[in-house]
């Protein structure tokens, strides 16, 4: 693949910039946010349901705990790890799912993996003594690494699975959280973590006709190895479908990985492609197992670190993961302009690099896909950062293999009819859909990402507090929900960081520390006081940029809320802005912590006496 930072090649960066343009139009013309509520729409509730782990009865559980956690994927997982750290063990983690791993436990389609480098992208490699197998790992060794973190920091006992909280309530006489469950459990806890995820809801487009599909039809997040054959991490072969017709709806990073091992096993594979994905060379490639052997100790943090900065154009020696990401990725979220020229001027040189990496995409589409017909749908049309990028090198080979017909429907699938699926008015006949369409974005509001009433003091529901907007100290606290935090997440006032497992543990050590210190002091009860919130929301607010002039320029996307032109709720923001100061915010809540005095906190001694203050 060419060099990111050469600039347009084409004649007339006017006349791309209009073709951008009608790309862009082609697809703003559907109804693209409509989708079927899975958790209240009964007649698709079966696509939710876990395939990979047996149900089984339980009695209802009963019981107090220091520390109630919400969710026990990476991030609960790794806040647990570190809590225990600090010597607070007393925990009580839930989650609908059947075990650890959060999204790598529900997302076992074939191809799984993770983009991200794994050295980076794994949490805990040193404490776990554990070098991953590939740059970039398979989904099964990710779900196991957080399984294995379980093991290790003894985390299984303490866990429910299969259970979905239905409310979580602070109790004001009895200065407790109280939480209830689908499986009639209550738990009393002084302390609740929320880590709930962010790309944690299945999206299911509701096309018209679709309830009456007679054939068999699942999601990605909950693929259907008992109809196709196969296995979690084993589907070189899924002769379930060597004799059937499948239909593949959505190209995002799912969509695509999951395209190779189909069309190798199906015998007609229908890919229905909305939007093409810009798709950058993956290179994937064994680890040595001794790989970690010389490295000084705290070398993951290190190589975090040395990500973060590449793609924040901080200064580095070098750039140790030098990948899609910070070839591709960081020229565009921290273009390196001179930005002492007048503003039409760094415009164009950004247009220009932006150019030069999306030529370098769709030249790639010409090197590998003979199928002139299928190159010229596959290439991309928009700015870089319009949508997520993808990197992969089986993908662009697999669309070329004559049992792979490409539909190219920028509309979206029209209609799905007992026996196939209609697009751009021609019918499709298959015996089986699989729906690549993703999750609700992370701007999803928390409430709705959390699925149950959170209710804190005086019986304020957090949906009505954040309806207008997120306030809260440092993106992880919020002011009337005592002893109470939630994991960070973009659009929550934390920080942004490229790779979710950065601001995850950085996060996690935070609060878990937190809690340590406050253990320590006897602290039993703490509130957020109204100053505080006011204070870091205004910090949030004062740094957000209105990027609504990029972003209508773009493809509809869940980055652009599929094309809308609402302008972004600036309260909804990161620190430091849209790229995110990770080391700011990292410094800054090192020094709160250093301070010892918890700013910005109400501390009361007792639980019992946060309830009388009211
Ligand atoms: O979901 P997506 P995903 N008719 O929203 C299409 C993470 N992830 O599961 O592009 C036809 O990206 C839709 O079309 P369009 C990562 O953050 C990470 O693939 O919107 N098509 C799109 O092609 C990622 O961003 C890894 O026009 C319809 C697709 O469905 C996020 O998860 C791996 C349609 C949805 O793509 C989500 O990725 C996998 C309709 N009615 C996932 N509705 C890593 O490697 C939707 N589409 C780390």
């Amino acid at each position: 693949m060419a060099e990111p930072n050469r600039s347009f090649s084409g004649s007339d960066p006017d006349a791309l910039e209009e073709k951008y343009r009608l790309e862009r139009d082609r697809r703003r013309r559907v109804d693209r946010t409509s989708i079927h509520d899975l958790r209240s729409d009964d007649r698709f509730g079966r696509y939710r349901k876990d395939p990979f782990t047996p149900f089984t009865e339980r009695d209802p559980v009963s019981k107090d705990c220091e520390v109630a956690i919400v969710g026990a994927g990476m991030g609960g997982t790794v806040v647990a790890a570190r809590l225990s750290e600090q010597g607070i063990e007393d925990l009580c983690l839930l989650d609908e799912a059947g075990g650890f791993g959060g999204t790598w436990y529900w997302n076992r389609y074939p191809g799984v993996m993770c983009d991200i480098e794994s050295t980076i992208y794994m949490p805990m490699l040193e404490e776990m003594r554990k070098t991953p197998s590939t740059r970039y790992a398979f989904g099964e060794e990710i779900r196991e690494h957080f399984e294995a973190i379980a093991d290790r920091y003894a985390l299984r006992p303490a866990s429910l699975f299969h259970t979905r909280v239905e409310r979580t309530e602070w109790n004001e006489g009895g200065a407790r959280w109280e939480i209830t469950t689908d499986r009639g459990d209550r738990i009393r806890a002084r302390f609740v973590i929320m880590a709930v995820g962010m790309l944690n809801l299945m999206k299911l487009p509701a096309i018209p006709g679709m309830e009456r599909f007679e054939g068999h039809a699942f999601h990605t997040a909950r693929w259907d190895y008992d109809y196709t054959g196969g296995g979690p991490g084993d589907w070189d072969e899924l002769p379930g479908l060597h004799d059937k017709r499948v239909a593949l709806i959505g190209t995002g990073s799912s969509g695509i990985q999951c395209v190779p091992p189909l069309a190798a096993s199906a015998e007609q594979l229908y890919v229905f492609q909305r939007t093409p994905s810009a798709i950058g060379v993956r290179d994937n490639r064994p680890i040595p197992k001794d790989f970690a052997t010389d490295l000084a100790p705290g070398w993951q943090a290190a190589r975090m670190d040395n990500f973060a900065k590449t793609m924040l154009a901080l200064p580095t020696d070098e750039d140790l993961i030098d990948d899609g990401w910070t070839r591709y990725y960081a020229p565009l979220l921290t273009p390196r302009v001179d930005y002492s020229r007048p503003l039409e001027e760094i415009m164009r040189q950004i247009a220009a690099i932006d150019h030069g990496v999306m030529d370098a995409h769709r030249d790639r589409v010409d090197a590998i896909v003979s199928d002139r017909g299928k190159a010229e749908i596959l290439k991309p049309y928009y700015r870089y950062l319009c949508k997520r990028p993808c990197f992969h090198d089986e993908y662009l080979p697999a669309m070329d293999r004559d049992n792979v017909t490409l539909v190219d429907c920028p509309d979206g699938v029209e209609e799905i009819t007992p026996d196939g699926l209609v697009a751009n008015g021609t019918k499709y006949t298959v015996d089986c859909i699989v729906y690549a369409t993703g999750f609700e974005s992370e701007s999803t509001p928390f409430q709705r990402r959390a699925g149950h009433p959170i209710v804190g003091r005086k019986g304020i529901d957090m949906e009505a507090k954040w309806r207008d907007g997120v306030r809260s100290l440092h993106g992880l606290m919020t002011s009337g929900f005592p002893n109470f935090f939630t994991m960070p997440n973009p659009y929550q006032q934390a920080v942004v960081t490229v790779t979710h497992t950065h601001v995850t543990v950085e996060c996690a050590d935070h609060i878990a520390k937190t809690l340590g210190a406050m253990h320590a002091k006897g602290v039993q009860a703490f509130d957020v006081t109204p100053e505080a919130e006011e204070a870091w929301t205004a910090e949030i607010v004062s740094k957000a940029l209105d990027r609504s002039s990029f972003t209508e320029g773009c493809t509809p996307s869940r980055f652009n809320g599929e094309g809308s032109t609402e302008p972004a709720n600036p309260r909804n923001g990161s620190y430091g802005g849209s790229a995110g100061d990770l080391f700011g915010y990292r410094a800054l809540l090192a020094d709160w912590r250093e301070r010892g005095d918890f700013a910005g906190l109400e501390i009361l001694p007792r639980a019992e006496d946060l309830a009388a203050s009211d």
